[in-house]
């Protein structure tokens, strides 16, 4: 390798590439490297995600699951009566179904999802449980600008549902871009909208680093779907998870970093890894009432009512758009 010359920066070629190839070669391009969290949820990532949902340290899902359960009734009552339902990041449908039941004849659900074959698999299965309702899948990337399919004539309002705390794998900035949009395909409804709250640390530290290590092999699925798709060589074995919890930011952190210094080929272009070095795959951002609230009021929503668990470790938020 010739030293001492400059070598012009070729330029990245990423014309023909899925948008997780482009996304892949940018983020390793790039210093720091870090990638979007959507591109956990392949097929095998998607199940991998409903696994850390019933993980004993990963609180957040059994918490607003056991919310949904205790308010559902409440919640129903602010949805009102024939009402169309778009979910975003739907994954695999559990959750709406707490909604669907307390809920008033809701009219039509339109689950939006990354993950196509888990969304109509899972769409199927609901579709058959609720004869009744009108369920519209759509695999889309509610991160880019989407288009809806209009308001059935004689439906009720519309009203967003967003769980998980999803909201937080967004920047601050990301964050409100996202609320902004969904203010505008919900104008006139509301957003029903999931926020995980800020916590000892350690618990935080406790739900991203389980002990049966599902979240590593979730993290690690990045690289293996890199070499199912995009023809890339990492060896999973010389990459570990590592999980933080960030203080000045308010976020868990999550990110791959590298056992050795390595060289990886991904989409046939080179790129060295050193020893140390990490790939950033995700933030999860904590909040506190307040914040939330001030985030989505800064989006143009104004906030509702909130419901929590008795251990202030997860909220819900009623948000009219
Ligand atoms: C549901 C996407 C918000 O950040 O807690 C779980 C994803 N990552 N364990 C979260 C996740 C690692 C999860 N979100």
């Amino acid at each position: 390798r010739r030293r001492f010359e400059a070598v012009p920066a070729e330029p990245l070629e990423t014309a023909g590439l899925s948008a997780f190839g482009q996304d892949m070669l940018a983020a390793l391009a790039a210093s720091p490297r870090s990638i979007a969290p959507k591109y956990f949820y392949d097929a095998p990532g998607s199940a991998l995600f409903d696994r850390i949902c019933e993980l004993p340290e990963y609180y957040p899902t059994r918490t607003e699951v056991g919310i949904l359960q205790a308010q559902a009734v409440h919640i129903a009552e602010a949805i009102g009566p024939n009402a169309e339902i778009v979910e975003f990041g739907a994954g695999s449908l559990l959750k709406i179904r707490l909604l669907l039941d307390a809920m008033d004849r809701p009219s039509r659900y339109l689950p939006i999802d990354i993950s196509g074959e888990h969304l109509a698999q899972a769409a199927a299965r609901l579709q058959q449980d609720y004869a009744g309702l009108e369920v519209l899948p759509v695999v889309a990337d509610y991160t880019q600008d989407l288009i809806l399919p209009r308001a059935a004539p004689h439906a009720g309002r519309r009203v967003g549902f967003f769980p998980g705390s999803t909201i937080g794998n967004f920047t601050p900035p990301q964050a409100l871009h996202f609320l902004r949009m969904a203010a505008r395909v919900l104008r006139g409804g509301a957003l029903l909208l999931g926020a995980d709250l800020f916590k000892d640390p350690a618990l935080l530290h406790a739900a991203y680093n389980d002990a049966q290590g599902v979240t590593a092999a979730f993290n690690l699925n990045l690289l293996a779907r890199a070499n199912r798709e995009l023809g890339a060589d990492f060896v999973l074995s010389q990459f570990a998870h590592s999980a933080f919890y960030n203080a000045p930011l308010r976020r868990i952190e999550m990110h791959l970093v590298s056992l050795r210094e390595q060289q990886v080929t991904v989409c046939g272009r080179r790129f060295s890894f050193s020893e140390g070095e990490s790939l950033h795959t995700e933030n999860s951002h904590k909040f506190t009432v307040d914040s939330l609230r001030a985030l989505a009021t800064e989006a143009g929503f104004t906030p509702g009512r909130v419901w929590t668990d008795p251990n202030q470790l997860f909220s819900l938020h009623w948000l009219q758009a």
